[in-house]
């Protein structure tokens, strides 16, 4: 039930065939508590498993994407309850969404706030945005992911640099490192985001989320297995109606009607 949420806002009429998940813990900078990730893990697998809708923004505040993860929350456990809770293991879930989705990152993006936006397809920044891991400066290192996936996207050297000192880069810096696809003014940040989310909505679904599965795929596996993984799902969209719809679609000269949608 989406109105049994108390950290984040759930939207399902921003744009067509979208939903708008708005991390909403102002007071803590949106900083990732146990119930942030539970309630934004249990909100996009709904909203996965909802055939209407085809593509899922996460968002935070103006000021801040989100801070972290919750260090007030983090500071008195040991070892053993970290281990056996499985801590923040359920943030893995998010990549396994079929449905893509978009971050769009205004303000503070650190720790695991840098961590969530990676953890979507396509992340949109403001010209606010500030990203980093400065979990070293905490005595602790990242835990959603961030030594991986932020060195699999800007290299070995940035990550290095911005794991071992925990300085921070502004959204140039992310755009230019690959980090990010676009920066966008702050002000349009959210219009922007829902339009590619409307765009990618309008696609055919199943083949969205093959392309998404496919571009994923680059990041878990070597180059022969990659193009063999993408060949065979390329092969299968010939299956898809809507592959005769778009090429039709191109041929006659119209704007396509995807039926999987
Ligand atoms: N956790 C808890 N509370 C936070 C966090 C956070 N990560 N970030 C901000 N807050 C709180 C502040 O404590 C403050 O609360 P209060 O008003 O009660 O004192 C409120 O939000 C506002 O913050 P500030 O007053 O600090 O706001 P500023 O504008 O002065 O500063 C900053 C903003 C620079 C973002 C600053 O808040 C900051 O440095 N925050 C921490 C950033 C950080 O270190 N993040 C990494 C956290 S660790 C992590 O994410 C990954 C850990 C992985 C663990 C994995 C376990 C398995």
């Amino acid at each position: 039930r989406t109105d049994a949420y108390e950290t984040i806002l759930v939207d399902r009429a921003a744009a067509p065939r979208t939903a708008l998940l708005t991390l909403n813990r102002p007071k803590a900078l949106n900083a990732l508590n146990l119930q942030v990730m539970r309630e934004v893990v249990a909100a996009a697998e709904e909203l996965d498993r909802s055939p209407d809708i085809g593509c899922i923004v996460l968002t935070g505040s103006a000021r801040a994407f989100a801070a972290g993860a919750d260090i007030k929350e983090m500071r008195p456990h040991g070892y053993m309850d970290m281990y056996l809770s499985d801590w923040f293991t359920a943030w893995d879930r998010l990549a396994q969404l079929r449905t893509p989705t978009v971050a769009a990152v205004s303000g503070y993006a650190l720790g695991g706030g840098c961590e969530l936006a990676m953890l979507c397809d396509v992340l949109l920044a403001s010209d606010t945005a500030v990203f980093g891991q400065p979990e070293i400066k905490l005595g602790v290192i990242p835990g959603i992911g961030g030594s991986q996936r932020l060195t699999r996207a800007v290299g070995k050297a940035k990550a290095m640099e911005l794991c071992l000192t925990g300085r921070t880069m502004d959204a140039a810096e992310a755009e230019r490192a690959g980090l990010v696809s676009r920066i966008v003014p702050a002000e349009d940040l959210l219009a922007e985001a829902l339009a590619v989310a409307e765009t990618v909505a309008g696609m055919s679904l199943p083949v969205a989320m093959m392309a998404k599965e496919a571009v994923n795929r680059a990041f878990e596996t070597t180059l022969t297995e990659g193009v063999r993984f993408e060949r065979r799902l390329f092969h299968a969209v010939f299956a898809v109606a809507d592959q005769k719809e778009g090429m039709g679609a191109f041929v006659e000269k119209r704007p396509p009607e995807f039926r999987h949608r």
